[in-house]
């Protein structure tokens, strides 16, 4: 490949010692066949902050401080540090455009992945943050001490909407804290959005006045911005608690919007499309830097994957997510940079997709109790139906709050224990 010409070592400095105020960013670099790693590592600083293919005649003096700098170069990891003045605080949209943006279809490299990004605090406090955060949504829904319990309403899309109000009613009133939509549902025909709303949210409320205990309805409210704006302003009428986001097709810009707007409304955040971009480990952005963005832009819940369920995602990976997002400082290891959040509150973990009662045990074992635990075929797939679903997979977090195992909890429990037969060889 024919070399590009350029006054580059500005972008490069292995003495570099990053101040307080940069933000980090750790790539995997892949340079492509006879570049060599120095070079692909300095075109990804010179890219992402003020160089270009060639030198250009209007570059000034005064605009030297903003290199980015390839400070640190293992193998194939590369550490870059970005001045803070390189970006509009408060604007994620603005970040990512710099530090993951050209950059990932540069000729230069064969494979470039963004494996994460420590955030300086000048940054940090541009942005909002988590309104409620893991206590706010425990207070909220009054839950003290366990796992919440989540359904999504399956099939996913298709049901009418007196069906979907009718499902979500038997599961709160078989002991989920929070049903919600899935990532697909929005405002069509069968089931459009307004009716949807009044409806689920009566059905909340009975089970509410039945169960005594708070029931929340997390509607899905991806949409064009106003239009979105629209449906949550509608939800908050409404006396709705929550809305969902599907915060990747929706946009950050979207989120930021529903975030920083003053609606009382805690945000749940589905991830749906994150693995077009995160799942190959060679080339794309990692889930901990989309689980940062979440966390900085300020959704209260977000999905990180299940380890044991329908979807991919190792143990290490998922519990290092389940630290990022939930601690108030977390510790560098090999994929992941050290990071101190401050004032920004932690967002409470999902594990969702493929779930039933059988891999409560494991989950509270390894992600903790401060964690979503939501099931859509776990529960409505139950061979009793919803209300024995839901109250299986209660029985499931009691036991396990109680150290007793399932199999022993199921010999009084009926619904635990049919569900344990149904899927016990998906555990
Ligand atoms: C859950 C489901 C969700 C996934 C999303 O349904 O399909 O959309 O949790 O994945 P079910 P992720 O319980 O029937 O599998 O949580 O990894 O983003
Ligand atoms: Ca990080």
């Amino acid at each position: 490949m024919k070399q590009q010409k350029m006054n580059s070592s500005k972008f490069l400095n292995l003495k570099y010692k990053p101040k307080e105020s940069d933000l980090i960013c750790l790539f995997r670099v892949e340079p492509a066949r006879s570049v060599s790693i120095k070079k692909a590592a300095e075109t990804v600083a010179l890219e992402s902050s003020i160089g270009t293919w060639n030198e250009v005649t209007t570059e000034k003096k005064y605009m030297q401080d903003l290199a980015a700098k390839v400070f640190s170069i293992k193998g194939n990891m590369v550490k870059i540090a970005y001045p803070a003045a390189l970006f509009e605080k408060g604007n994620a949209p603005n970040i990512l455009s710099s530090i993951a943006g050209n950059i990932f279809g540069m000729k230069v490299v064969k494979n470039l992945r963004l494996e994460d990004i420590k955030i300086p605090k000048a940054i940090l406090n541009s942005f909002y943050g988590p309104k409620f955060g893991i206590k706010g949504v425990r207070k909220m829904l009054k839950v003290k001490n366990r796992p919440l319990l989540g359904t999504i309403i399956k099939p996913k899309l298709g049901l009418r909407t007196q069906d979907h109000a009718e499902v979500a009613y038997e599961a709160w009133l078989g002991g989920c804290d929070i049903v919600k939509d899935d990532e697909n549902l929005a405002s069509q025909k069968f089931n459009e959005f307004e009716e949807r709303l009044a409806r689920s949210l009566e059905a909340a409320n009975k089970a509410e006045e039945q169960t005594g205990e708070k029931k929340a309805y997390l509607i899905n409210v991806t949409a064009e911005t106003k239009e979105m704006m629209k449906r949550a302003q509608l939800v908050e009428d409404l006396g709705g608690k929550y809305v969902m986001i599907d915060i990747v097709t929706a946009g950050f810009a979207a989120v930021q919007s529903l975030r920083e707007s003053d609606f009382k409304l805690a945000i749940h955040a589905h991830r749906a499309m994150h693995a077009a971009f995160t799942r190959n480990k060679k080339h794309g952005i990692s889930m901990m830097v989309l689980a940062d963005i979440a966390r900085l832009i300020g959704v209260d819940q977000l999905h990180i994957g299940t380890v044991v369920g329908k979807l991919e995602g190792t143990l290490k990976e998922v519990s290092e997510l389940c630290e990022e997002i939930e601690k108030k400082k977390v510790k560098e290891t090999k994929l992941r940079l050290s990071q101190d959040w401050g004032k920004i509150k932690p967002v409470l973990a999902v594990s969702s997709g493929g779930l039933h009662p059988g891999h409560v045990p494991y989950l509270i074992k390894h992600l903790g109790k401060d964690l979503v635990i939501q099931m859509g075929g776990g529960i409505h797939g139950h061979p009793s139906g919803t209300l024995r679903g839901a109250i299986a997979a209660r029985q499931a977090i009691d036991a396990t709050m109680r150290s007793i195992s399932l199999k022993k909890y199921s010999k009084n429990h009926t619904e635990l224990k049919v569900a344990l037969e149904e899927w016990e060889k998906k555990v």
